[in-house]
């Protein structure tokens, strides 16, 4: 994890920080990652500090209402799909922090049947924020509920309140042909009522608002702090935001994160370097130039090491062994020597194109092959079909439970929906700031 939004944070003099999910990267993190990530959070969170705004939450035990404690800095966050609740007492890392009052854990919600979702309400002047939050579930599980209408947002009376909310969810990208629609959410799915979504999950960090152009919504995709992917996305600059909210008027300003580790990140195709096939020296000699190449870009301070990734197109040849490469590149750079190289084939390469033509003509002729007019529908049958193997006497309903629990791998679904919990904040009162909920 990385701490330095909360450094920033303090140093900016901000009222609370937010954190959209994924504080930690391991379900399991080891005893030494807990420790530091408490000592560093202490280092930031205690410390002498009048705020002058006033926070109302209901039941939920909010740190800097405490008497005992002083805090600077008040941190909020939610749980991600790396740290969710899970196990026997439905329990995530994050409750911790919280339980050591390091961390104010909100939108956690003990049934994807019916989910209440509780603001957090500030006020500070004439500014009024109410703070919605909905820690990560499945996806299909998130779409499955706001479709059936099953998600009920409380709100404070009144139209003065700037209204945010912060979720881990996976946002819809364009073009995902074969995933079923629920797999992932689409920003016009969440209610037009709320004027910020603070997206986490998404490891790309896009340093600027963009508007839902159905509910006209604000959305900001803050991205991730430091890389745990190396993928494309996570090499462009890593930020953190500052946004300032004074009536229903909102500044966002975006503040690059220095200590970032740098994050190399290259492609080559190799039918496009000139290279014979059948010269495995020829075809090394390519790759390491361009590892050269990547490496020279690298501007990092002393003692902090590159992340290293080069995405091999080989269609067409063979995979080189890079047990020389990764011998050189041993000391150069912070990733594994073994991970910086990914071999792969893309169907859309100059050398597949030629395969794909005469392959096609071959399949379609012995298999009876057809056009899949609705992929959604395919994803969809191929599972009732697998399940229906394991249980004849299946139907609808079941399956969909089954799909809401097996969507995307995790260590999460285990009783979240029977099992209260004590410090559950349904149908707490809400009127701290003398503002009732509808
Ligand atoms: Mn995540």
């Amino acid at each position: 994890m990385s701490l330095s939004p909360s450094c920033r944070a303090n140093s900016q003099n901000v009222d609370f920080l937010v954190h959209g999910g994924d504080l930690f990267h391991e379900h399991k993190p080891s005893k030494e990652t807990l420790i530091r990530t408490e000592q560093l959070l202490a280092q930031h969170v205690f410390g002498e500090k009048t705020h002058s705004f006033k926070v109302a939450a209901g039941r939920c035990p909010v740190n800097i209402k405490d008497p005992n404690l002083s805090i600077r800095l008040p941190i909020f966050v939610i749980h991600g799909n790396h740290d969710d609740p899970g196990g026997m007492e439905n329990l995530s890392n994050i409750d911790i922090l919280n339980a050591t009052k390091l961390v104010n854990y909100f939108g956690r919600s003990d049934s994807v049947e019916q989910i209440e979702v509780s603001p957090l309400l500030f006020q500070k002047g004439m500014t009024k924020i109410a703070l919605y939050g909905i820690g990560y579930m499945k996806d299909s599980s998130f779409n499955l509920a706001f479709e059936k209408k099953r998600v009920k947002f409380l709100r404070p009376e009144g139209s003065e309140w700037f209204n945010i909310l912060v979720l881990h969810q996976t946002k819809e990208r364009g073009g995902t042909v074969g995933y079923n629609r629920r797999c992932f959410v689409r920003e016009r799915t969440l209610p037009d009522f709320i004027n910020l979504v603070l997206w986490g999950h998404e490891h790309e960090c896009i340093p600027s608002l963009k508007e839902c152009p159905e509910t006209g919504s604000q959305i900001l995709y803050m991205g991730s702090t430091t890389i745990t992917s190396l993928i494309d996305s996570e090499a462009r600059p890593k930020h953190c935001f500052i946004v300032t909210i004074e009536g229903r008027k909102m500044d966002v300003l975006p503040v690059p994160l220095r200590r970032a580790r740098p994050f190399l990140y290259g492609q080559i195709e190799l039918s496009k370097c000139k290279v014979p096939k059948d010269d495995e020296k020829a075809i090394e000699v390519c790759i390491v130039k361009r590892i050269d190449e990547m490496l020279k870009t690298s501007h990092h301070e002393a003692g902090q090491l590159p992340l290293l990734r080069l995405k091999v197109e080989y269609s067409g040849y063979q995979v080189v062994n890079t047990r020389k490469m990764t011998t050189a590149l041993e000391g150069k750079i912070a990733n594994h020597a073994k991970d910086f190289i990914k071999f792969y084939k893309s169907p859309f390469s100059s050398a597949a194109a030629g395969n794909r033509k005469k392959d096609a003509g071959k399949a379609q002729a012995a298999e009876g092959w057809k056009e899949v007019e609705d992929p959604d529908k395919l994803v969809l049958d191929q599972l009732v079909c697998i399940f229906a193997f394991q249980n004849a006497q299946i139907d609808r309903t079941e399956v969909d439970g089954e799909l809401r629990g097996r969507a995307t791998g995790g260590e999460t679904v285990h009783g979240r929906d029977e099992r209260g919990h004590e410090r559950q904040c349904d149908g707490v009162d809400q009127r701290g700031l003398g503002h009732s909920l509808r």
